[in-house]
């Protein structure tokens, strides 16, 4: 980074020594997984800048966007929508921390059986080593999980401008009910927060962009489905990724040029891999920055990761929000059904998420499965079981890895991934 941001950090509070050690952390993680590849499109410089200035320059436009009167809203899942946050001029950024951090600090609240994915979130709001956490104006929870529900009951008192959304878990009509009810109320508490009124006009703008940058992702996806796959499986994560925290209209010029130039190298048969790679989608729990344990181990074993049934994948934006609406009613109801559809394992039943892995193994022409969960995630756990068989009787080879954020299984779970390969190689 080139600027000093020390004093914006120490004004956001940030303990300064540990946040040094956490960024030196990511910053060599990164290193290691990310530009150590070969064959990368010339268009991921864009997302090495943006994660060179992770906790620097996008901070400081969050703090001139709050100078100015903007809103910075938090949040921890895809079922909280950014059209909403859009529409107040809010803006919208994604908290989920992929690194143990802090976690003792996280267990004196919580018991060792939690998921390394809310521990962390206690670990980075602890510490203090999250600017995005300590930059937003008010944070909106979701009850999803039993762990994150009774997690948000205590980070309420950590956190006072903390904000829960009810969920469904049934997909019914009373569940849509419920659902549209709640974000009918999360749009007045945006509007109480920032003082502005959501209008059919700023709800339509919110739509429009979000809807842009789905577009874009979904155009750099659905490249992967070509042989050589024309981008990694970890470059494709880090869009992802960063689909939740970088600027929205910025973050889609940059992700539609990565698609022109893929385009390119899909007729030229240019890959980031040689042609016969064997090709392996990725389903389950959400990898945060900066969980890359598993693709990494995938990917340097001889893989390329072509697809990923995650949150941060294509759960995050493979479907849009419909445009047809012309009141501001009509269009909450139309990101209702949008946000509906999602199929969070936390939804019982959830039978559509298996027709969705069925269509995607298709799609991106992957020869095996390998389900990834978080220790402790019983929604993601227990389906996976039932995804796993349902799939093997189709003859989709699975591999099922459960692990957490610490790098002690690694080597064991590089042994799993080869025998893996070398089955679905057959
Ligand atoms: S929509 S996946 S982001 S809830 S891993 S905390 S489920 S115990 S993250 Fe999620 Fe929204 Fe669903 Fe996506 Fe609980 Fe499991 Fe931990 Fe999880």
């Amino acid at each position: 980074m080139a600027e000093d941001y020390r004093p914006m950090w120490k004004e956001l509070g940030l303990d300064l020594d540990t946040h040094d050690a956490l960024l030196k952390a990511v910053g060599e993680m990164y290193g290691a997984a990310f530009l150590s590849q070969k064959n990368r499109p010339a268009g991921m410089a864009y997302l090495d800048f943006v994660m060179s200035e992770v906790h620097g320059l996008r901070i400081k436009e969050l703090m001139d966007a709050k100078k100015q009167g903007r809103k910075v809203i938090g949040s921890y899942c895809v079922y909280v929508p950014e059209e909403l946050v859009l529409a107040v001029d809010g803006v919208s950024v994604g908290l989920c921390a992929g690194a143990e951090f802090a976690f003792d600090q996280a267990e004196k609240y919580l018991p060792r059986t939690t998921c390394s994915l809310i521990k962390a979130a206690f670990g980075f709001k602890l510490a203090r080593v999250c600017p995005y956490v300590e930059a937003s104006d008010i944070i909106v929870g979701e009850n999803t999980c039993d762990g994150k529900k009774k997690a948000y009951e205590i980070m309420k008192g950590i956190i006072p401008s903390f904000y829960v959304i009810d969920l469904p878990q049934m997909k019914s009509e009373t569940g849509r009910g419920l659902l549209r009810a709640e974000y009918a109320a999360l749009a007045k508490k945006l509007e109480e927060i920032s003082g502005k009124k959501i209008t059919a006009n700023s709800l339509k703008n919110g739509i429009a962009i979000v809807n842009a940058k789905r577009k874009a992702v979904n155009r750099v996806m659905a490249l992967r489905s070509a042989d050589p796959a024309p981008i990694s499986g970890l470059d494709a994560l880090l869009i992802n990724q960063v689909f939740f925290y970088d600027d929205p209209v910025r973050f889609t010029e940059s992700v539609n040029k990565i698609a022109d130039e893929l385009e390119e190298r899909v007729k030229k048969k240019q890959g980031a891999v040689p042609a016969g790679t064997p090709r392996v989608l990725v389903s389950g729990c959400p990898m945060a920055v900066p969980n890359w344990k598993v693709p990494g181990i995938v990917e340097t074993s001889g893989a390329v990761i072509v697809g990923e049934e995650l949150c941060t994948g294509e759960r995050g934006h493979h479907q849009l929000t419909e445009e047809s609406g012309k009141t501001v009613d009509e269009m909450i109801d139309r990101i209702t059904n949008r946000y509906f559809d999602i199929h969070c394992a936390v939804f019982t039943p959830n039978p559509t998420r298996l027709g969705r892995i069925r269509e995607m193994s298709e799609q991106y022409n992957a020869q095996g499965v390998i389900d990834y969960t978080l220790q402790y995630c019983q929604p993601y756990q227990i389906e996976g079981g039932v995804i796993a068989d349902e799939l093997k009787k189709n003859g989709t080879p699975v591999l099922r890895i459960d692990t957490d954020y610490s790098a002690g299984d690694t080597e064991q779970i590089r042994t799993r991934v080869q025998a893996f390969l070398e089955q679905i190689k057959k």
